[in-house]
């Protein structure tokens, strides 16, 4: 029990600043950053639909066997072609729906959402 109470008070002294280390005061207007990964494989986008409030990062991540893309149907962003474990990063700022498909499978779409 007193290695437990010892353990959580060293946990929590990790949790302040060291003296004269400015911490939550560097960066006062910053959002918190979101990130959200979509997997590739098997010929799918996983998942297919996404609702994200805007500033958020998509990470479009080819975790199949096969190369894969994303690219966003108006031209907004194409991530090129992704061999098995590459990702490309996208963020979406601006609210509306986008729709991403693979141009070597364009039968893998997701839709996206991005808004409130
Ligand atoms: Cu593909």
């Amino acid at each position: 029990m007193r290695l437990a109470v010892l353990g959580l008070a060293l946990v929590l002294a990790g949790c302040f600043p060291r003296e004269g280390v400015p911490s939550a005061d560097l960066e006062p207007h910053a959002a918190p950053s979101r990130e959200v990964v979509v997997s590739m494989k098997d010929f799918t986008f996983r998942p297919d639909t996404l609702r994200i409030p805007p500033g958020t990062a998509v990470v479009f991540a080819n975790q199949g066997r096969y190369p894969h893309t994303a690219t966003e149907s108006g031209g907004l962003f194409d991530s090129g072609v992704l061999a098995p474990g590459e990702r490309f990063r996208y963020t979406f700022t601006l609210p509306r729906e986008y729709s991403v498909y693979c141009k070597l499978h364009p039968y893998m779409v997701l839709h996206i959402m991005v808004g409130p």
